[in-house]
């Protein structure tokens, strides 16, 4: 059935990018929902550390909160070497019993892979020290807290964030700047049949959990959405 939806929308979208498009698309099952580890993070104040241990391929917690000044360390206790590459910083190869650790100075959003196996995907929220829990710390960092929506643009053939954490009951809103139609698929979304140019597509995450939402037709173009469970 998704596949179907699929299909239809691609019928939409496909006239607009005639002459672009050479390769096979295709949907396949990682569009479902990670299951969130840990999903409702955990606060960390300034010159604390908390740690992620890495095993079976997964880190854990994939998704965590820490007070902007927080110090994250990454335990291998897997087999094999991984990494923990995002924005600003890199491990390397780190060993199997070996660890990694970084302090993240500012307030955001930092996703972050192993760049030995790409499906491997975490997220750390960092909040401002000003901030209380949940609330938005910054346009990388936005939560909804507030009941506003949070906008995240599609331009470039891609999202304009690669990671978002927000609260159970926040609503996105995908709003199209390209130049060409997209469709997003993914859990609970699972197709959100075209959205041309100018248009726009809104969507309330009422589930904690940790979702993963790909453009159809640039597929390696995703963004990790973190349902966090309400705190107050
Ligand atoms: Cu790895």
């Amino acid at each position: 059935m998704a596949r179907l939806s699929f299909l239809f929308a691609s019928l939409f979208v496909l006239p607009a990018l005639a002459g672009c498009i050479t390769q096979n698309i295709t949907v396949d099952d990682e569009n479902r929902a990670i299951p969130s580890i840990g999903g409702s993070g955990q606060d960390i104040g300034e010159g604390t550390t908390t740690t992620v241990r890495i095993r079976d391929f997964v880190y854990n917690p994939s998704a965590l909160t820490v007070r902007q000044g927080g110090t994250v360390t990454w335990v291998n206790d897997d087999t094999v070497p991984h990494t923990v590459t995002g924005n600003g910083f890199d491990s390397g190869q780190i060993a199997p019993g070996g660890s990694f650790t970084f302090r993240f100075p500012s307030a955001g959003t930092f996703s972050y892979y192993c760049s030995i196996h790409p499906a491997m995907a975490g997220t750390v929220t960092v909040q401002d020290g000003l901030s209380p829990a949940g609330s938005p710390s910054g346009r990388q960092g936005p939560s909804g807290s507030e009941g506003l929506p949070i906008i995240v643009e599609l331009k470039n053939q891609s999202f304009s964030l690669q990671a978002l954490a927000i609260n159970e009951g926040t609503t996105v809103v995908f709003d199209n700047d390209d130049t060409i139609a997209h469709a997003i698929t993914g859990p609970g979304i699972v197709d959100s049949g075209a959205i041309y140019p100018g248009g726009s597509y809104p969507h309330t995450f009422m589930q904690e959990g940790t979702y993963v939402y790909r453009l159809a037709l640039y597929p390696e173009n995703a963004i990790t959405i973190t349902v966090q469970r309400n705190v107050s």
